[in-house]
């Protein structure tokens, strides 16, 4: 089975994951019905599962049933890839499924497609490597984000998704606030070109469903803000990132996922000092860490609640907590200085709270 991110923590000798042993089953029901089905059967039968009138297969893990203290850790999204439901970017046989959680109302999905989108379509979706899927995830306090999403659904069916899609971000500022956002996005479709159904789609709530249905996926999937991610190979295997983080954060987690030796993960040397940290709704715990310059040190974030991202930009540290893992990564301590750190998922209720700062201190 692949090498994950989050299982890089027990190879790497933490060994305090509580999934470490059961994180192949508990995280992947998408590989377990994997077996068991093939092909399109898998499509269709995932697809039905997503509308919730799939039979649970028998292979359905029973740590599914909740039980323990603390819930299972997120697994990923069902596929989602069914013939007529998301849209999609790229080929079908594409190794890894990339899975975008947005919100067009959100400025961070715009950072996202403005500053990483067309690189990654160049490096991984047009080469064929990477197939992208979009979901929504309209979050409750953009009023305008629901009907942008259904506007989407509702090009999708005139042919023009991406077209709206590209729109909605560039003219986000025009009508993210505006009173009558389907109004505006009535004209935009009328810039498009879009066939008249256009508007009873959009007035009809046609995709108001598929969308609270995306919604509800990704909440079961861990996603807790926008842009919220899945990347998901071939196995089933997957890894979740959060937030506007850079295009190397991505390329990391899909070269593991097509097993292309990425460059090695700092392994923690036996002297380094490990600081503990938690990430739980709505603060890091501690908010303040202070370590020496030159010093070895090695921060172990716990996810406690929710799903998180470590974003330190002055140290190049970016890493997605998910709830019931523990992420270990290296403080680089060359340089003295107050680094401030935040949570990566921006918008989300909370997340923008979860701020501290790494102080490297002259010896
Ligand atoms: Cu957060």
């Amino acid at each position: 089975m692949t090498p994950l991110h989050w299982q890089e923590t027990a190879q790497k000798g933490d060994g305090s994951s509580p999934l470490s042993s059961a994180g192949s089953s508990i995280n992947n029901p998408w590989f377990a019905l994997s077996v068991g089905l093939m092909g399109l059967i898998v499509g269709f039968g995932l697809g039905k599962w997503r509308t919730g009138s799939f039979p649970v297969a028998a292979g359905t893990p029973p740590a599914q049933v909740a039980q323990a203290p603390a819930p299972p850790a997120p697994a990923p999204p069902a596929d989602p890839a069914g013939p007529d439901d998301d849209a999609m970017l790229g080929s079908k046989d594409a190794p890894v499924t990339l899975i975008e959680f947005v919100d067009y109302q959100c400025p961070f999905c715009k950072r996202f497609f403005d500053q990483t989108f067309a690189q990654l379509k160049t490096e991984y979706v047009d080469t064929g490597k990477v197939k992208l899927v979009m979901r929504d995830f309209p979050l409750s306090f953009h009023p305008n984000a629901q009907k942008a999403a259904e506007a989407t659904e509702c090009a999708q069916d005139g042919g023009k998704f991406w077209e709206m899609h590209d729109l909605l971000f560039a003219k986000q500022d025009e009508w993210a606030s505006a009173p009558d956002g389907a109004g505006l996005f009535r004209k935009y479709a009328t810039g498009l070109v879009l066939p008249k159904t256009f508007d009873s789609c959009l007035d009809t709530g046609k995709y108001a469903q598929e969308v609270k249905d995306d919604l509800r996926d990704g909440t079961t999937a861990g996603i807790s803000g926008t842009p919220g991610f899945w990347i998901v190979g071939k196995d089933g295997n997957g890894e979740q990132i959060s937030g506007a983080v850079p295009f190397s954060n991505f390329k990391t987690v899909i070269d593991t996922l097509l097993g292309v030796d990425a460059a090695a993960a700092p392994v923690p040397s036996a002297d380094a000092r490990t600081i503990k940290m938690t990430a739980e709704l709505w603060k890091f715990t501690p908010t303040v860490v202070r370590v020496k310059q030159g010093e070895k040190v090695m921060l172990a974030i716990t996810g406690v609640s929710g799903t998180h991202g470590l974003s330190v930009p002055g140290l190049g540290i970016n890493e997605t907590i998910i709830q019931g893992n523990t992420v270990s990564v290296a403080i680089p301590t060359d340089k003295t200085g107050t680094f401030d750190f935040r949570c990566s998922v921006q918008c989300g209720s909370g997340h923008n709270d979860m701020t501290g700062q790494i102080i490297v201190e002259a010896q």
